[in-house]
């Protein structure tokens, strides 16, 4: 069970209890224990946080006009957002950035999506590979680079930094955003200090962050103290949020630490990061829907598409060609599962949502096998010959073109109905700008 999941059950559980009395805050904290602890939350900090509300609930007169459902469940809000840490906004200043850590943890890949976040909000950006020491380090970062559509810069086979380092603040003048990744190590030893030490000295780094896997859990507060007292860091950067049960350990612990927590990568394409904010991130957790985060990543999958915005206006006519270009733009919202999370519907049953996921992948094959002139008028397809080949065309089966046509049809029915509905229009509006 992860984090968000075991909380949302303690609270279910809080929510049907008929009365508060000292045994259900009792009970309630024993569960957040259990959660928070599998979650590898450090001991002393779970202890802090269920005595907190066990000193306020049962020790306090509750405040007038709040149930003290709410109540409990307010407080835990504000002190997890406590224990997981602050937000994080970069200035949008020209900067140069230092990315380091251990192997693996994901410095190279955050590179990419930290010079594409710069340079979708306007810096230029550029990237240089300091990693002299894995093989095909400069490739993997060059590939990236053109994924991100940013510069890159690198000297393939030189093993000297300070020369890279020299020749890439030539070829890169003028750019606003520099981003430099290096060299990974087993762990921070005297050889890794002394390398990011020669690299800080020619490349006069504004902001080094520490790159960290969430998979160590509150293993991050040691690499997190340890690389600042060597080198002095700025701020950590915690990956594979996604993937990993102990991402709440992670966060916790460098926030106990005390070094700041910046951006935070939720999975493995460069749009898969997000500025650090402790109240969202919680928010999300306990199932509190994240609109803000919504409308921003739709607005930049709508971008990313190359969908335009005459194509939007014109998707109030539901068509195979504007269906075709909302599955496009889903599809770069990345996984249904983070677009669930932001509505606050997070415990969706999983083999539902994968199954949706593997059909807007096959119905976009198929919309890709019809004609032009089927695509703006699906009457069409009730000629004799037309399924068969297009399930031929996109490899799919006549049965998944039929499944498709069904689909459509009640979306269009539905579309329909919304459309003549004024009140949800009025309500949809407030949403979605131009909708
Ligand atoms: N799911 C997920 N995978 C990630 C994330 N960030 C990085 N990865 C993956 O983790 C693996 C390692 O990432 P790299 O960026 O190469 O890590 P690195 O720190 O540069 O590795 P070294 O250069 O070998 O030290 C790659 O397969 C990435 O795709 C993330 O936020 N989520
Ligand atoms: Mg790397």
């Amino acid at each position: 069970m992860d984090l968000g999941e075991g909380l949302r059950k303690a609270i279910a559980k809080l929510r049907g209890a008929t009365i508060i009395d000292t045994k259900t805050i009792k009970e309630f904290n024993k569960e957040l224990q259990k959660v928070l602890i599998s979650s590898d939350v450090e001991v002393s900090l779970v202890l802090a946080l269920t005595k907190k509300i066990e000193d306020s609930v049962l020790h306090k007169d509750l405040p007038h006009g709040i149930s003290p459902r709410d109540y409990v469940i307010d407080l835990l809000y504000e002190q997890l957002v406590g224990l997981m840490g602050g937000s994080y906004s970069p200035s949008m200043q020209p900067k140069r950035i230092l990315l380091l850590g251990i192997y693996g943890s994901g410095k190279t890949t955050t590179a990419a999506k930290i010079a594409k976040y710069y340079q979708d909000r306007g810096l230029s950006s550029a990237l240089i590979c300091c990693d002299t020491a894995r093989p095909a380090a400069y490739e993997q970062l060059e590939t990236l680079a053109k994924q991100a559509n940013v510069t890159f810069f690198g000297i393939k086979g030189e093993k000297d930094v300070g020369r890279i380092l020299r020749e890439a603040d030539v070829a890169l003048k003028g750019k606003k955003v520099v981003i430099c990744d290096s060299s990974g190590r087993s762990g921070l030893d005297e050889e890794l200090i002394s390398e990011l030490k020669i690299i800080s000295k020619s490349f006069k780094p504004d902001e080094k962050m520490l790159v960290i896997n969430a998979d160590i859990g509150q293993v991050a507060a040691k690499q997190a103290r340890e690389f600042d007292n060597a080198i002095k860091i700025n701020g950590v950067i915690v990956t594979k949020l996604d993937g990993s049960g102990r991402g709440g350990g992670a966060l916790s612990a460098v926030n106990a630490a005390n070094v700041n927590i910046t951006f935070i990568g939720n999975g493995e394409r460069l749009n898969a990061i997000e500025l650090y904010d402790s109240k969202k991130f919680v928010g999300r957790l306990l199932g509190m829907p994240d609109l803000e985060s919504l409308i921003e990543r739709v607005n930049q999958a709508v971008s990313e598409s190359g969908v335009s915005k005459e194509d939007i206006s014109a998707m109030n006519e539901l068509t195979f060609e504007t269906f075709y270009a909302q599955l496009k733009t889903m599809s770069n919202m990345g996984p249904m599962k983070n677009m669930l999370g932001m509505l606050g519907v997070s415990d969706a049953p999983k083999d539902i949502v994968e199954k949706s996921e593997e059909k807007m992948k096959k119905y976009k094959v198929i919309i890709g096998s019809m004609t032009k002139q089927e695509r703006k008028d699906g009457s069409l397809l009730k000629e004799s010959g037309r399924v068969n080949r297009i399930a031929k065309g996109s490899g799919t089966s006549e049965k998944d073109v039929r499944e498709l046509l069904a689909d459509f049809n009640k979306m269009k029915k539905m579309m329909d109905k919304f459309q003549n509905d004024r009140d949800f229009k009025r309500r949809l509006s407030k949403f979605m700008p131009g909708a």
